[in-house]
């Protein structure tokens, strides 16, 4: 059974670290990395780069620079140690041998955040089952050294279950996990299959982590999502009825967002929830345009759906956040360039019913897609 952590009193002391590979891109991944520790509730104390081709394998960073991380960690008083990216179960040990402190990577902060948010029965069994898929292969050098320290990032569960730190138990939780959610994966398809039978149209919101999705959803059905200027605000999904300007109804998904190396136990764990939202009629990319790196988050969001094998949905992208941005100059470009893509604002409302109308579009589009292929299968049988 799970036990009861203490609440954490002490605000966390982190130190962020990197190796960065693109020459210059390093300054601006820790601005996520940043924005990701701050919503996880942590203090940063300090911050650490070093310039390589590719990380090393075996300590992630050279023998020099995790000299530096630890007096950098000695220092600043720091209790961890947060790594841009993925780190083995090898780096992770070899940096925890010299650096005082506990080291994390970009997967359990990420992990820890949808731990702390999940609220739904199903959201929690999703986190716990990828946070416990997660500390499998780590569980002695995580672990052993701080042990006491229970209770920081990467050491919670969802709610208030505590991460096992026992091999076998933590395979027996896993298989237990699993079975509940392929229980409560039954229970959405039939849900689901309920909502098929209304016959309505349906679109998914999908995007980057503070695109403006549930802001979005708000602003077309006058819903009361919660939205945050923190990432992962929304982590379940919603549904809700939205009025086309032709009088019709159409169903709108909200759900959680993407990031750049979303942790793939993540996606594997939450692949029930996504792939049923994303099975729409259509799907709304939403896309923050004020954002530096607009473009890098578009490719993550597409390389995630992609994962989830939706490459045959059509999409609509949304450019969101045009009250942050003076030159429109670019959008009018790209929505001449592109097919079915839109700008507006979700917070102004400014562009919403262009967006309604190009929906309306798109939705008939496939109407008479979905015909046509009905036809054709009718054919196939010789019924026509
Ligand atoms: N200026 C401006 N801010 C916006 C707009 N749309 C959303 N925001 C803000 O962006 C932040 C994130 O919005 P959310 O709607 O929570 O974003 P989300 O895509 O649902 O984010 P997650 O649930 O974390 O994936 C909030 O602070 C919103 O107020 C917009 O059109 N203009
Ligand atoms: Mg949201």
């Amino acid at each position: 059974m799970a036990a009861r952590t203490q609440a954490v009193q002490h605000i966390e002391r982190a130190v962020l670290a990197a190796v960065d590979t693109t020459g210059n891109g390093a300054a601006h991944d820790l601005e996520e990395l940043r924005q990701l520790v701050d919503t996880a509730g942590a203090q940063v104390v300090g911050e650490l780069t070093q310039r390589r081709d590719a990380p090393n394998p075996v300590r992630y960073f050279g023998k020099g620079k995790i000299e530096e991380l630890a007096e950098l960690v000695r220092q600043s008083r720091a209790d961890l140690v947060i790594v841009d990216d993925d780190l083995s179960a090898v780096q992770q040990h070899n940096i925890v041998e010299v650096v005082d402190a506990r080291v994390i990577d970009r997967t359990e902060l990420i992990l820890d955040i949808f731990a702390q948010r999940a609220r739904t029965r199903e959201g929690k069994l999703q986190v716990e089952l990828a946070q416990h898929k997660y500390l499998l292969p780590r569980i002695t050098s995580v672990y052993t050294r701080f042990e006491q320290q229970r209770g920081g990032i990467g050491l919670r569960g969802p709610g208030e279950t505590k991460m096992e730190a026992d091999r076998s138990r933590i395979r027996r939780r896993i298989a237990d996990l699993e079975r509940q959610i392929a229980e409560v994966a039954r229970h959405r398809r039939i849900a689901r299959a309920k909502r098929e039978r209304l016959g309505l149209p349906t679109a998914a919101l999908v995007g980057y982590t503070s695109a403006g999705k549930s802001t979005l959803l708000n602003a077309l059905t006058g819903a009361d999502v919660y939205t945050d200027p923190k990432l992962f605000a929304t982590l379940d999904p919603t549904t809700r009825r939205v009025d086309l300007p032709s009088g019709r109804v159409a169903l709108v998904s909200d759900t959680v967002g993407f990031i750049r190396k979303l942790p793939h136990h993540l996606v594997a764990a939450f692949r029930a929830t996504l792939e049923e939202t994303v099975q729409s009629t259509v799907l709304l990319h939403v896309v923050d345009v004020s954002h530096p790196q607009m473009r890098a988050q578009m490719e993550a969001v597409l390389g995630v759906l992609n994962d989830l094998h939706v490459g045959e949905r059509p999409i609509l992208t949304v450019l969101n956040k045009i009250d942050l941005v003076k030159d429109t100059y670019t959008l009018r470009e790209m929505v001449a360039k592109y097919p079915d893509t839109v700008y507006l604002s979700a917070l102004t409302g400014n562009g919403l019913i262009q967006l309604l109308r190009k929906l309306e579009q798109v939705l008939a589009r496939e109407e008479r897609r979905a015909e046509a292929r009905r036809w054709e299968e009718r054919r196939a049988y010789g019924a026509v």
